[in-house]
């Protein structure tokens, strides 16, 4: 469809304006709620604008940053540009952008990691504040005014119906065969007033193909042309590929046990190396006619909705390479029979996800002896990405595992650690853990059972016999010896790099650092 074409409503007709006259109309220390989410449908030329304003603000003298609110994280055009400026005083809920987490870790910037399906509530309340503006990348504009829906959905719905002003970016490149491919639920209520969401099937449409807002509070209409992120994938590496085969033998496993059907549970899949290896895996495997309730729909399910394992997917996002993306773009028909896109505040809703049974798949960061999983620290203070939709899967989903390599770092980290530095799935949410040297299923085991487990099938031979000596050792001098450890001594696993760079795997460690 033509640029000219896409904004079909006469009164926002007339709101149509250059990026740097919609940019102008965002004030200093707006929170403003943008679109995007994983690289997709994220807006490109406001963002931009906006950054260069600041920028000629900043270079005059005057103060100028904002709250920067979106789906989850977007792309260099948008937190890369807007961060490059110091333009971000608060960003909110998830960012996997550099120099965003660089001025985070630094100190210069807030920032507030927050579950994926909590955002909207969290809005609504008013505990963010309030919310001034709202950026949205649609992909077109109907005549009566309702929006078709961008490559992803995210917070949209809620940006739009909270913000005060709002700023519409059309972008052109997105495929017009997206119309008809999104669900937008608006029969959310608050509590007390609140009822089940009707969604029994991943594949269920419950909604609207349409978001709509209060078109007196459009401001400026922008038209843009340009691709999404599009990052590409790394091909799956031998680590990735062992890790995939262990999960995968593990569901025949529970199939053959009568514990899973045939076809499994509706999958969630994080993104990355890992989570691309497995659905590769599953893709070759034994399942058939597999369904998806995932957040980030990635190449590796569009594959397996190409090859026919799976039948259906609901995500909030797509994130998808180049090449995925043509195919998408190519087989728009046929993909958008099998896909339905929705609010991320469905998407991962608790409800649905224990309801549907989801198998949570998702990586992490470290994981300690007991089963407590860190997704977002690096040794204990500074952020990597955040959350994201990680807790919202993992404690509510049927099965959840965590996978990482067993190490990290050429293997001067270990990813099983004694005590995690930070904690962002307790042991109670956390089910399975998955390294390229094992599997440890830690369904119904006490904490101490847990960690021999986890020794033995997780752990990188380098350091198990210093993770086995931390846990006899504690067993035989900790206090209490349900979930036993030596405080002192258990982070120390962690100041032990940040002292030699290399987080010996030694039990004498300690004397020989004594020594030194
Ligand atoms: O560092 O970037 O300097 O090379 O952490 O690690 O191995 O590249 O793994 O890209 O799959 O990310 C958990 C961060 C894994 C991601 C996490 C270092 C490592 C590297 C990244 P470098 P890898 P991945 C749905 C689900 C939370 C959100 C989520 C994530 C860098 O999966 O953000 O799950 N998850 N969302 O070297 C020190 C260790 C380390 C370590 C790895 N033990 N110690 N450094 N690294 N382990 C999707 C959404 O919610 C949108």
């Amino acid at each position: 469809m033509p640029l000219a074409d896409r904004v079909r409503n006469p009164a926002l007709k007339t709101k149509i304006m250059s990026a740097e006259a919609a940019a102008a109309l965002i004030p200093a220390g707006a929170n403003v709620g943008m679109s995007g989410f994983t690289g997709a449908g994220y807006p490109k030329a406001v963002p931009q604008a906006l950054a260069q304003r600041i920028e000629r603000l900043h270079a005059a003298g005057e103060a100028f940053r904002i709250g920067l609110w979106t789906g989850a994280s977007t792309a260099p055009e948008l937190d890369g540009a807007l961060a490059k400026v110091h333009g971000i005083e608060m960003r909110l809920p998830y960012q996997s952008d550099p120099t965003v987490r660089q001025q985070i870790n630094a100190g210069q910037m807030q920032y507030t990691d927050i579950h994926l399906s909590h955002v909207a509530q969290l809005a609504w309340f008013g505990f963010l504040g309030h919310l001034d503006v709202a950026v949205v990348e649609v992909a077109g504009i109907l005549p009566d005014g309702r929006l078709i829906p961008s490559s992803s959905v995210g917070n949209n719905k809620t940006w739009l119906d909270q913000a005060d002003k709002i700023i519409l970016e059309v972008n052109s490149l997105q495929n017009a065969g997206l119309e008809g491919m999104h669900d937008i639920y608006y029969g959310t209520r608050l509590p007390p007033h609140r009822l089940p969401i009707p969604l029994v099937n991943p594949g269920d449409r419950i909604g609207e193909p349409y978001l709509t807002c209060d078109l007196s509070k459009v401001v400026a209409v922008v038209q843009t042309s340009q691709p999404d992120r599009n990052s590409a994938f790394a091909a799956p590496d031998g680590t990735s590929q062992r890790i995939a085969g262990h999960l995968i033998e593990f569901l025949q496993h529970e199939v053959k046990h009568g514990r899973l059907p045939a076809d499994l549970l509706p999958l969630q899949s994080g993104v990355g190396n890992i989570a691309n290896a497995v659905l590769a895996g599953l893709n070759d495997g034994p399942f058939n006619n597999l369904t998806a309730y995932t957040e980030v729909l990635q190449d590796g399910m569009l594959d397996m909705l190409r090859s026919g394992k799976l039948s259906m997917a609901s995500a909030t996002a797509l994130s998808l390479s180049p090449e995925a993306l043509a195919d998408f773009n190519e087989n728009i028909d046929f993909y958008s029979k099998r896909i339905v896109l929705r609010s991320q505040e469905i998407s991962n809703h608790p409800q649905v996800v224990r309801r549907l049974g989801v198998i949570a798949m998702n990586a992490m960061i470290e994981a300690d002896l007991y089963g407590n999983v860190n997704s977002t620290h690096i040794m204990g203070s500074s952020i990597m990405n955040g959350i994201g939709g990680s807790g919202d899967f993992a404690r509510n989903a049927y099965l959840s595992f965590f996978m990482t390599p067993s190490v990290a770092k050429d293997g001067a980290i270990s990813c099983i650690v004694p005590m995690v530095s930070h904690v962002d799935h307790t042991e109670h949410d956390v089910e399975v853990i998955v390294t390229e040297q094992g599997l440890a299923d830690l369904r119904g085991l006490s904490p101490t059972q847990r960690a021999r487990l986890i020794i033995e099938k997780c752990a990188h031979p380098d350091y198990r016999p210093a993770l086995l000596d931390y846990f006899e050792r504690a067993q035989r001098d900790a206090p209490g010896k349900h979930t036993p450890h030596l405080l002192g001594e258990a982070l120390s696993w962690h100041a032990r790099y940040v002292e030699t760079g290399h987080m010996l795997p030694d039990a004498n460690l300690e004397r020989r650092l004594r020594r030194a």
